[in-house]
């Protein structure tokens, strides 16, 4: 059985009348120390990403513009979250499956990882990934 833990975290953010400014760097609000960050943005309407679990590497999403669904589970616990806000985190710890979907046009979701990219971290197939949990 796998540990579920995927939380929402509060961006810290400096506001003034000059705007907000959201900063995320404080490994004990991320769960890890920064590694990576990337963004995914111009999904076309419809179209789904994810449908895939980490190995080892952790990260906080954040909707930094419009909004997304991530669907999380494991092979007990499934929890939706609806992510539309610059001032709001998920955090996903390791071994966790994720399906995002209902992207806005206008979504830019931020991604910061505690590891480099490496495509052997990557569980892409659910019943592999359900083997692998049950194997942990
Ligand atoms: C995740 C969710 C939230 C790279 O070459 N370098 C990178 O740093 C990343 C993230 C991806 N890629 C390549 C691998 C694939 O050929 O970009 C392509 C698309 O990646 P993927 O299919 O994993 O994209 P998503 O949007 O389904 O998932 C991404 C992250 O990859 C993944 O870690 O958890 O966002």
């Amino acid at each position: 059985m796998g540990t579920f833990d995927a939380s929402l975290i509060t961006v810290p953010t400096i506001e003034n009348d000059a705007g907000a400014l959201g900063v995320l760097e404080d490994s004990a609000l991320l769960g890890f120390e920064i590694a990576r960050a990337y963004f995914i943005y111009d999904v076309p309407g419809g179209s789904e990403r994810g449908g895939h679990a980490h190995k080892e590497l952790s990260q906080v999403l954040v909707a930094v513009r419009g909004s997304l669904t991530v669907r999380v589970s494991d092979d007990v616990q499934s929890k939706a979250f609806f992510l539309n806000s610059p001032r709001v985190g998920l955090r996903l710890s390791p071994g966790l499956w994720r399906d995002m979907y209902d992207f806005s046009a206008d979504c830019v979701c931020l991604v910061l990882a505690s590891e480099k990219y490496r495509e052997s971290d990557y569980l892409r197939d659910h019943s592999a990934y359900l083997d692998w949990l049950s194997n942990k």
